[in-house]
C-alpha cells in the first residue's frame, strides 16, 4: 500500500496515543549513573544488585536466600556506611524459613514523585525470577505538626504467573488519590521475598493514562 502523507499522519497520532507516554521515574531503565542507578535507592551488595544484562543495560537483581540475621545487620552497617565491602554470604539451606526471603523479604526505592490529584496511572514492569515479586506504589501525605512525609496509600503490581529465566511485562492501573485525596507524592518499592531465590527487574514505568485506559487495565486486573 502506498502510503499517502495524510494516512501517515493518522498512523503517527494513533501510534502515540498507543504506545508509551512519558516515564515519570526517573531512570526507570536503571541505565543512567555510573556506578549504580541514578535516582533509585542504592542496592548493597548483598540481597540487592545493580549488574548488566546484555540487550537491557542495567538491571535490578534481589537475592532473597540471604541468612535473615546477616541480612539485617548488614542492611544496618550499609546504613552508617555504603562505602563497605559487602561481605560473603553465609550459606542456607534452599529452603530455609530462617532467610531475609522468608521474612522480611528485600526491597529497593525509587525516588518520590509528585502525584498530580485525580490523575490516573499506569505501573508497568518487566520481570523474571524465583517466584512473584510485588512492584508497591507507595504514596505518601505531608505531616503538618510531624513535619515529614507518612504513609497514606499502597497498591502494588503482582504477576499472574513469572518464569525464571524469561521476562514479562507486567501493568496495573491505579489513582492514588480516589480514596486518598491527600496523597501529594509516591514512589516505586521493588519487592521480593518467598520463595528464596533470584529476582530480576527492569524498565520500570508509570505513566499518566486516560480514563479509558484505566478502565481496560481495571477489566484486566480483574480477569474480565
Ligand atoms: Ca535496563
Amino acid at each position: 500500500m502506498r502510503m499517502t502523507p495524510l494516512f501517515c499522519t493518522a498512523l503517527l497520532a494513533c501510534a502515540a496515543r498507543s504506545t508509551a507516554g512519558e516515564n515519570l521515574i526517573k531512570n526507570g531503565s536503571f541505565d543512567e549513573g555510573e556506578r549504580a542507578a541514578a535516582h533509585w535507592e542504592t542496592a548493597n551488595g548483598l540481597t540487592t544488585f545493580f549488574m548488566t544484562e546484555e540487550g537491557r543495560g542495567r538491571i535490578v537483581k534481589m537475592d532473597t536466600s540471604v541468612d535473615r540475621q546477616q541480612a539485617l545487620a548488614w542492611h544496618k552497617a550499609f546504613a552508617t556506611d555504603p562505602t563497605l565491602p559487602p561481605p560473603a554470604k553465609v550459606p542456607i539451606a534452599a529452603d530455609s524459613y530462617g532467610s531475609i526471603g522468608g521474612n522480611e523479604g528485600v526491597m529497593l526505592d525509587s525516588e518520590l514523585i509528585d502525584c498530580v490529584p485525580g490523575q490516573d496511572y499506569r505501573l508497568t514492569a518487566d520481570f523474571k525470577g524465583a517466584g512473584k515479586p510485588f512492584v508497591w506504589i507507595k504514596g505518601f501525605l505531608w505531616h503538618p505538626t510531624r513535619k515529614t512525609w507518612v504513609d497514606g496509600y499502597q497498591t502494588r503490581l503482582e504477576p499472574a504467573r513469572v518464569s525464571p529465566d524469561a521476562w514479562s511485562t507486567f501493568s496495573i492501573g491505579f489513582n492514588p488519590t480516589v480514596r486518598s485525596p491527600r496523597i501529594q507524592k509516591f514512589k516505586v518499592r521493588l519487592y521480593a521475598y518467598w520463595p528464596n531465590g533470584l529476582y530480576y527487574f527492569d524498565n520500570i514505568r508509570v505513566e499518566a493514562i486516560a480514563p479509558d485506559e484505566m478502565q481496560r487495565l481495571i477489566r484486566l486486573r480483574d480477569g474480565k
